[in-house]
């Protein structure tokens, strides 16, 4: 399904069909054009020179990868030595090259592994960042694998909230622990593990409110429940994944910033990459956070969650693939 032929493409293994991939070189299709904006004159040069190096790293900047990650694909340029009928392809399967560089090191899925069972995921993030919807999908990706999996409600914030992953959970036909709105999501987290450890459970999925602008309460919360957890089993939650949305471009940067000082992270998964001209934070996040990045979401179904497969997305995001 892709022209990449490279070693690591076999992580794609498992993608049916190309209609991901089209809708993911869609959402990056604002910025690979961004990138090849400036490249029209290069052609027959050797060498690319200063203004054509600055104009590339400020292209990227633009594109949102960010300063840390522009100026690394800025330096790979500059060592690149071309033919003498050096076109924008050749130039941005370089970038492509430097960016799965940079990718690489953070894919890593989101295995079940836990022993004893189950294994506790903590899904945070912001309020419409895609948590409740990436929660389903997870779901439903693990069910494919053949493991149970039971979900927690524990964004009580809103009853909205409640329901929305009830219907999930009704839809993929998997139990929901849930409690009343307004009440306190340690003791539903706490109801959640207990029932999972009974029944034997391989996967316990924890959804969580995202009120970013009341840190401290949020704070609190997140805490309570780190110790809640605990008490029952000592090594949850295993995974504290932020869930971030790409069409907030850097903004998605310091959401990472509060949660791995308000929660802790143990990796990520970004969201609507499918209709964005902000993709290039995953770049910008992966070079400045080595944070493992489990999937990406690419749509609003519930098997629009694909793997992270570096070397595609590089080759996406330069508009090559
Ligand atoms: N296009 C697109 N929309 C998404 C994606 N993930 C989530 N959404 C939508 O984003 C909105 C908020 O998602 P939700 O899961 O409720 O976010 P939460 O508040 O963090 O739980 C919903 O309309 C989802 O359907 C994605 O990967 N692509
Ligand atoms: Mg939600």
């Amino acid at each position: 399904m892709s022209t990449d032929g490279s070693p690591s493409s076999n992580q794609a293994a498992g993608i049916a069909g190309s209609e991901w991939s089209d809708r993911l070189f869609g959402g990056f299709r604002k910025t690979s054009e961004r990138l090849t904006e400036n490249l029209a004159g290069i052609v027959g040069k050797t060498r690319l020179d200063e203004t054509q190096l600055d104009d590339l790293e400020d292209a990227l900047i633009m594109s949102d990868l960010g300063p840390r990650a522009a100026a690394r694909i800025r330096a790979r340029l500059a060592e690149e030595r071309f033919e003498r009928d050096a076109d924008e392809r050749a130039i941005m399967e370089v970038v492509a090259r430097e960016i799965a560089e940079i990718l690489r090191p953070v894919a890593k899925p989101l295995d079940i592994v836990a022993f004893p069972r189950p294994q506790v995921i903590l899904v945070i993030g912001v309020n419409g960042s895609g948590k409740t919807t990436t929660i389903a999908k997870l779901a439903h990706l693990f069910q494919e694998q053949d493991y149970s999996v039971m979900l927690a409600a524990g964004d009580t914030f809103r009853a909205a909230a409640i329901g929305q992953l009830a219907v999930w959970a009704d839809r993929l036909g998997i139990s929901i622990v849930k409690g009343p709105e307004g009440g306190d999501p340690a003791s539903v987290v706490f109801d959640a593990v207990k029932a999972a450890t009974e029944q034997g459970i391989d996967a316990l999925i924890v959804d969580t409110a995202g009120r970013l602008q009341n840190k401290r309460e949020l704070m609190d919360e997140l805490a309570k429940i780190h110790r809640v957890l605990g008490r029952l089993n000592p090594a949850a939650p295993h995974d504290v994944v932020l869930v971030l949305d790409a069409t907030n471009g850097q903004n998605a940067l310091s959401q990472i910033e509060i949660f791995k000082e308000v929660a802790g992270v143990s990796g990520l998964i970004m969201t609507k990459l499918d209709g964005t001209a902000r993709g290039g934070v995953l770049v910008a996040a992966a070079e400045q956070y080595g944070l493992p990045i489990h999937a990406i979401g690419v749509g609003e179904k519930i098997d629009d969650l694909r793997p992270f497969n570096p070397d595609l997305l590089a080759r996406v995001i330069a508009g090559i693939a």
